[in-house]
C-alpha cells in the first residue's frame, strides 16, 4: 500500500510541475521579441523595433477594415487609378492613408515610398526629418481579390537613409538595392492575420491575438524548404512566356514518381499568399517577362526586393533571370522586375530552362 501511495505521490508531482511549466510559457508579443533581438546587437539602439511596431499598429488598423469589409460601404472601385495605371479599390486608398500618417507620427521614420503614390513622401517635421530610417510599402497588395474575400497583404522594406539627419529625404534613400535593406516583411489578412519580418540574420512571424490586440511569436526561425513540389504562375499569360518558361512548366507537368512529378499548380493571384504559401510549404513563385510585360509585372522596391530578402534569409533563392533580385541597382522608384522566387533547388531548376 505505501508502495503504491508512493507512486501516487510521484506521478501527482510530476503532473502538477508540467501543468506549472505549460502556465509559465508566455506568449512572446513582437516588441518582446524585438527588444530581445535588439539585446543581442550592443550598439542597437531599439529604433528598428520601434519603427516595426509602427507598421505593426498600422496593420492592426487596416485589418479591422480588411475583416468587415463587406459591411461597410468600402468595397468596391475608389473611382481613381494609382501610378500603375491600376483602379484603386477604397481598401487601397484607406490602407495607404493610414501607413502614411501613423509613420509621420512615428519618431524613426522620415519619409515614405508607396507603390500607390507617384513620387516618394519626406517627412518634414522636426522629429521625422532628424529620424535614420526610411519605409517602402505596397498598402494592399493582391486588392483585386478583395471582392472575393481571398487573402491579400501589406508588404514593407524598411531601409536606413543616405540623405544627412536634419535635412529631408532624397530619391536616392528610396533608390537603395535591395541588399541594402535593413528589414523587411509583410502582413498577411487571411484566415489568420500574420506578420512576417526578416533581418539578415533570420525570418520570424508572428500570429495577431485577436483577444489582446498584440502580434504573438508563432512561427520562429522560418525556413524555406531547399526543395518543393508546387509551382505557382499565372498560366494564362503560358502563349506570352518565353521558350525557357514553357519549357519548365512542361517539365512541372511531367510524370515521374522518382522526382515527386508532376508538381501541384497553386496560384493564388496575391502575391503575399502565394509567397507565403511558398515560405511555408516549399515551391515557386514565378512572374517572368512575357511579351506584355517585357520587364515583368511586380514592382521591385515595393514587392520583390521585400520578399527576396525574407526568401533569402529563410534559405530560399529569389532571381529575376539573370542574377539576385537584391543585386539590382534601382534607376526608377515604380521599375518592374521579373522574378523566380522560391526553394533554392526548384528556382535553380527554372533558370535551366531558361538559358
Ligand atoms: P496577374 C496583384 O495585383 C499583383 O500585384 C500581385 O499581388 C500578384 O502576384 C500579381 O499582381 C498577379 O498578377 O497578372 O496574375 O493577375
Amino acid at each position: 500500500m505505501l508502495h503504491y501511495n508512493f507512486l501516487l505521490i510521484t506521478f501527482a508531482s510530476i503532473l502538477l510541475k508540467s501543468i506549472m511549466e505549460t502556465k509559465k510559457r508566455k506568449l512572446i508579443t513582437l516588441d518582446e521579441f524585438t527588444i530581445q533581438e535588439t539585446r543581442k546587437f550592443p550598439n542597437a539602439t531599439g529604433e528598428l523595433s520601434s519603427l516595426l511596431r509602427d507598421i505593426a499598429l498600422a496593420c492592426k488598423i487596416i485589418n479591422k477594415q480588411v475583416n468587415k469589409a463587406g459591411l461597410v460601404d468600402i468595397l468596391g472601385k475608389h473611382g481613381a487609378t494609382n501610378v500603375q495605371g491600376e483602379e484603386q479599390m477604397k481598401l487601397d486608398i484607406f490602407a495607404n492613408e493610414t501607413l502614411i500618417n501613423v509613420l509621420q507620427n512615428s519618431a524613426e521614420c522620415a519619409g515614405i515610398a508607396s507603390e500607390e503614390n507617384d513620387e516618394f513622401v519626406s517627412f518634414d517635421d522636426a522629429y521625422s526629418v532628424n529620424s535614420k530610417y526610411v519605409v517602402l510599402f505596397d498598402p494592399l497588395d493582391g486588392s483585386s481579390n478583395i471582392d472575393v474575400n481571398a487573402s491579400i497583404g501589406t508588404i514593407f522594406s524598411i531601409y536606413r537613409r543616405l540623405s544627412p539627419l536634419g535635412s529631408p529625404c532624397t530619391e536616392a534613400d528610396f533608390l537603395q538595392a535591395g541588399n541594402k535593406l535593413m528589414a523587411a516583411g509583410y502582413v498577411i489578412y487571411g484566415s489568420s492575420t500574420m506578420l512576417v519580418y526578416a533581418t539578415k540574420i533570420g525570418v520570424n512571424g508572428f500570429t495577431l491575438e485577436t483577444s489582446i490586440g498584440e502580434f504573438c511569436l508563432s512561427h520562429p526561425d522560418m525556413k524555406c524548404s531547399e526543395n518543393g513540389k508546387i509551382y505557382s504562375l499565372n498560366q494564362g499569360n503560358t502563349n506570352k512566356y518565353e521558350q525557357g518558361v514553357k519549357d519548365f512548366l512542361n517539365y512541372c507537368m511531367e510524370e515521374n514518381k522518382e522526382e515527386g512529378r508532376p508538381y501541384s499548380h497553386r496560384y493564388i493571384g496575391s502575391m503575399v499568399a502565394d509567397l507565403h504559401r511558398t515560405l511555408i510549404k516549399g515551391g515557386i513563385f514565378i512572374y517572368p517577362a512575357d511579351k506584355k510585360n517585357t520587364a515583368g509585372k511586380l514592382r521591385l522596391q515595393y514587392e520583390c526586393n521585400p520578399m527576396a530578402l525574407i526568401v533569402e534569409a529563410a534559405g530560399g533563392v529569389a532571381d529575376f533571370g539573370a542574377g539576385r533580385i537584391l543585386d539590382i541597382e534601382p534607376v526608377e522608384l515604380h521599375q518592374r522586375t521579373p522574378i523566380y522566387i522560391g526553394s533554392k533547388k526548384m528556382v535553380e531548376k527554372a533558370l535551366s530552362f531558361a538559358q
